[in-house]
């Protein structure tokens, strides 16, 4: 039997390479080995006000970004959130078991409510909670996710372990699984803070639909650290992350990195990172338009059939358990 992973993305917005080379890129690697399941995750992109039209026409582009990035409906299972009511009913009776220090503590929380408790949505706070039913109605191994998610995946650990405790053996302790490197990609006008879809400054990311123009200026404006080597360098994290950029689009080693850009400045390196990232953007470019909402929307429906069925089990336990009769 293949391990399972679930892994998902908001329709928030427009995907930036940082959701690409921290998610994406090893979802569709990992899809070989294991027992995949791709989630749309538009409950969680309600924690903050959406424009309705917008959020069902982001639920569908997501979609097909999955598709173009190498995500493949005949191997893995691709499906949107709340076409599977499951999520919602477990996340209420995990909710249960949550304590609210617990989730007063996660520094998603604190970034995203900005310390406004009388204003924010409750919604944002429950939001890990949420997180933890998706994963564990799948009896999940492992979980793919980027830096920003290991402090919500710990909690998801506490949450399973607790229920186990107290009901019996029922949910599969998840791992999570980090990228080496990756696993942050910083804004491209600040690297001491990630890269975001929901940054003010659209120069701060690159978004996989940027075309090679602003590709290129985006990059010629990206801030630099003070000192001119082209090298791997904790002290200077603006190159390290230009660097990590150009490291995970090109598959080449660190070393053979550094190597390539021994004796160079900034002013070959820029140009050479953006035209690195324009052509490994390009397939997923080219491919982002072939799939029409037709095909999309049936390819969400046939995964949401097949991921209702292996949550109703998990759900069905959970409740006979508890002692709530169904
Ligand atoms: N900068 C990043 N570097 C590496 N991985 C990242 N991820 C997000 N940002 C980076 C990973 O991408 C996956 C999908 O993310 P999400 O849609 O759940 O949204 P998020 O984590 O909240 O990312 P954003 O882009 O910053 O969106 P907003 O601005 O809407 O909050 C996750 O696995 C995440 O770890």
């Amino acid at each position: 039997m293949k391990k399972r992973i679930f892994s998902g993305a908001q329709p928030t917005g427009k995907l930036h390479i940082g959701n690409y080379l921290g998610a994406l890129k090893n979802w569709v690697a990992l899809q070989d080995d294991y027992d995949a399941l791709y989630c749309i995750v538009n409950l969680h992109s309600i924690t903050l006000p959406q424009n309705p039209d917008e959020l069902r026409r982001n639920t569908l582009d997501l979609a097909r970004v999955y598709l173009a990035a190498g995500l493949d409906p005949s191997r893995s299972i691709i499906f949107v959130q709340s076409d599977v009511p499951q999520h919602a009913e477990l996340a209420w009776v995990l909710s249960c078991i949550t304590r609210l220090g617990e989730l007063e503590r996660m520094t998603q929380f604190k970034d995203k409510g900005k310390g406004n408790t009388e204003r924010v949505g409750v919604g944002l706070l429950t939001y890990p909670v949420l997180m933890a039913a998706d994963i564990l109605l799948y009896q999940t191994d492992l979980v793919p996710v980027g830096q920003d998610q290991k402090q919500h995946l710990e909690l998801c650990r506490d949450i399973a372990e607790r229920f186990n405790r107290d009901f019996g053996e029922t949910f599969r302790i998840p791992d999570p699984y980090i990228p080496k490197a990756g696993a942050s990609i910083k804004s491209l006008l600040d690297p001491e803070r990630k890269m975001s879809k929901s940054d003010e400054n659209a120069n701060g990311s690159i978004f996989l639909t940027d075309d090679a123009d602003t590709i290129l200026k985006k990059f010629k404006r990206a801030v630099t650290d003070s000192g001119t080597a082209i090298t791997f360098d904790e002290s200077r994290p603006a190159i390290n992350n230009l660097l990590t950029i150009y490291q995970l689009v090109t598959d080449k080693t660190a070393e053979e990195c550094v190597v390539h850009f021994e004796g160079k400045g900034y002013g070959q390196f820029k140009p050479e990172l953006a035209e690195a990232v324009i052509e490994f953007l390009r397939p997923f470019q080219e491919k982002v338009q072939h799939f029409d909402d037709e095909h999309v929307t049936n390819i969400l429906k046939e995964g949401a059939e097949k991921a209702r069925a292996i949550a109703a089990v998990t759900l069905q336990d959970v409740y006979s358990r508890m002692g709530i009769t169904r």
